[in-house]
């Protein structure tokens, strides 16, 4: 025991990478899982829990690489999806909540990203890059405030009105398995209640709907009368049951 005390150096804060990463981390856990109680959502659920457990095994064991590894794929994966959801609910002029809340998710990831290989970069020197990383933290409060600018001074709603059916996702289940509808032009409103993406998709129409998180997508076509399948395109999503039938009278 005594050996251990006279190596205990009292703990600085360090500013660095690791620091960086564990921020992101953290407001990454809280984000997800109040998007996951919000919307409902199991997989934002599932990823809080599993940056959490990075969390936990860094506090608990000294080893601090892997978890650091498995958070990065978690902050990938958010990016990957939410980025985009930012850009597209903007271009919509969709709900302040439907782009800020992929905006601070995706922002946050791509700061934990970087925090991440900055950290394994200087090969998990906890001090490393104090100066970078303050930098990086500050330009990501800029820009988490200019989409909540622009999200505030573009955000709108819009009905639709028509040969017009509503659908939506939830849970990676769409809220209803057969639509009618009478032929002509067709109008589908389609709102992703989901943290990922999901889409509506008619192959034999060439109508592919894209929608991010909370966001509404609308499109009109014209369509003969028919049965028609759809379902959602996202890999995976058909099979576990995202499918359904158009009826066209
Ligand atoms: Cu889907």
């Amino acid at each position: 025991m005594r050996r251990k005390w006279q190596n205990f150096k009292p703990v600085k804060a360090q500013f660095g990478w690791f620091w960086l990463v564990q921020v992101a981390a953290t407001v990454e856990t809280g984000l997800l899982f109040l998007a996951g109680v919000y919307l409902r959502d199991a997989e934002a659920l599932a990823l809080a829990f599993v940056v959490l457990l990075t969390l936990g095994w860094i506090f608990f064991r000294p080893g601090r690489i892997v978890p650091v590894v498995v958070r990065s794929l978690v902050f990938a994966d958010v990016a990957f999806w939410m980025i985009p959801a930012t850009f597209s609910n903007a271009v919509n002029h969709s709900s302040l909540g439907s782009i800020l809340l992929p905006g601070i998710l995706g922002t946050t990831a791509i700061v934990g990203l970087l925090g991440a290989a900055g950290f394994l970069i200087s090969r998990g020197n906890q001090a490393a890059g104090s100066r970078a990383a303050r930098g990086v933290a500050a330009l990501a409060l800029a820009v988490i405030l200019v989409v909540a600018g622009f999200a505030a001074a573009t955000a709108s709603t819009t009905t639709i009105s028509g040969n017009a059916v509503a659908i939506s996702a939830t849970n990676a289940r769409f809220s209803a398995t057969t639509l009618t509808v009478n032929h002509g032009t067709v109008t589908v409103d389609f709102t992703n209640n989901d943290l990922f993406w999901h889409t509506f998709t008619v192959s034999a129409l060439n109508v592919d709907i894209r929608a991010p998180v909370k966001g509404s997508r609308q499109l009109s076509f014209t369509a003969p009368p028919g049965t028609y399948e759809f379902f959602c395109a996202i890999p995976g999503h058909k099979q576990i049951g995202m499918r359904g039938t158009l009826i066209i009278h």
